[in-house]
């Protein structure tokens, strides 16, 4: 199939939700794709993070094939013999008792803001119908009607109203502000430890440290959305260990199936779990066996390829690299990173015409919010691979002059 074609197919036939970049990959492979006429690129997006261990792992492709001819789906009406070792190793891996496991990420964080409510009213004793949970200003949790009812995205938001009662939004990065809005009827906290679609916003130091011990003083849960920050994107297994700040919920996805398969999941103590009960929540795929052999080896090869660690070397190398190339330039305000997750913000919404150079020189990253372009290659990527693309998108980085964004604005 030719480019043009498989582009015009999607235009007929496929909604209009997206304006992807004008490159159709055919295939992957480690930290590249490759288009249909077989030219190479970078993948510095990593399905925004959920091919952290690379494009088709042979261990994980090997699981998922082994497994899909033998036991793929069986519901939760019966028990499936994977399962249980899947909830165990994710249990390990976080250090949580329990784990509930689903499919795509809005809806393990769906399943969190349902345990937090319940939590609320069956052990904190707020009044039925009360509850209320604090979230942050630029949050990105998915795309429910519940969760983009508390988004500030007007993108994400516009007519999809009326937004689900029961959240307020306080800023990111000021604990003083989310604990003075903490109330008699907040029953939990929603945050990225890092914003990644609001442009890889990292908060100030001591700031999870802070919101934790508001969060204990008042009672109420803590919430870290993990989807993407994650299972060693940032440099540690978890974005909260950078301050050692243990949530009392836990989201994860994308990365726990290292691409193969859709697989998120929720993880918690016994006292948060233990408000599920028969009846009150599930999902027809969420904890099949296939999605269990796929998390187990997309887990075997974070451990055993040490990816976090991976992560933190290279991303701090990476970082400093770029720093050094583009200090001073006049049309970059900064750039920032944790581990892999590295993102080069201007003054200018330029960034999508910036993603559109980069790949023409092949190297596949993304724009968010106009003015910030984010650099996330699977953290498998070698040393000399991760330096070439950088020699290749660190001139378009810093190029002097360009038009301002070409094309559609950034929707995804
Ligand atoms: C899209 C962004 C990234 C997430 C966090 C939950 C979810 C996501 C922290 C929902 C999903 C994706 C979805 C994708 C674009 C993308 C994204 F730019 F929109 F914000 F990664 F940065 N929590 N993020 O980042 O997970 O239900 O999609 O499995 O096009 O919506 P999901």
């Amino acid at each position: 199939m030719t480019a043009d074609h498989a582009i015009a197919l999607a235009r007929t036939y496929g909604a209009d939700n997206y304006a992807p970049l004008p490159v159709v990959l055919a295939r992957g492979e480690g930290a590249f794709v490759f288009d249909t006429a077989g030219r190479r690129y970078f993948d510095f997006l990593s399905a925004y993070s959920a091919v952290s261990q690379g494009h088709c792992h042979p261990r994980i492709v090997k699981a998922l094939v082994e497994q899909a001819s033998t036991l793929s789906l069986t519901s939760r009406a019966f028990h499936n013999d994977r399962m249980g070792a899947m909830l165990e190793r994710i249990a390990r891996v976080s250090g949580y008792e329990k784990v509930l496991p689903m499919n795509t990420g809005a809806e393990a964080v769906e399943t969190a803001l349902k345990a937090m409510r319940r939590w609320g009213y069956e052990q904190k004793g707020v009044p039925d119908g009360t509850a209320e949970i604090l979230v942050a200003e630029g949050n990105f949790h998915g795309r429910t009607t519940t969760i983009v009812g508390f988004s500030d995205e007007p993108d994400y938001t516009r007519h999809f109203g009326p937004p689900t009662p029961g959240f307020r939004l306080v800023p990111f990065g000021d604990a003083a502000a989310l604990a003075a809005a903490i109330g008699p009827h907040t029953v939990g906290v929603l945050l990225e430890p890092i914003q990644g679609e609001g442009g890889v916003r990292i908060p100030p130091d001591g700031y999870l440290t802070e919101v934790r011990a508001a969060c204990t003083r008042a009672n109420v849960l803590l919430c870290f959305d993990e989807i993407q920050t994650g299972l060693g994107r940032t440099g540690r297994m978890f974005a909260f260990e950078h301050e050692g700040a243990r949530p009392d919920l836990l989201v994860l996805g994308k990365a726990l199936s290292g691409g193969l398969y859709p697989v998120s999941c929720l993880c918690a103590d016994d006292r948060v779990m233990r408000v599920f009960t028969p009846g009150s929540h599930g999902s027809t795929y969420g904890g099949n066996p296939l999605a269990a052999a796929v998390t187990l080896a997309a887990l075997d090869v974070l451990e055993d390829e040490k990816l976090a660690e991976r992560s933190a070397e290279l991303g701090g190398r990476a970082l400093e690299r770029l720093r050094g190339a583009l200090r001073g330039h006049p049309a970059v305000r900064e750039v920032r990173g944790r581990g892999l997750m590295i993102a080069v913000e201007y003054h200018e919404k330029i960034a999508r015409a910036v993603a559109h150079e980069l790949c023409d020189v092949s190297v596949l990253a993304k724009d968010t919010r106009g003015d910030v372009i984010r650099l996330m290659p699977p953290l498998v990527i070698r040393e000399d691979d991760l330096n070439a693309a950088l020699d290749l998108a660190i001139p378009v980085l810093a190029r002097e002059s360009r038009a301002s964004a070409s094309g559609p604005d950034d929707l995804q």
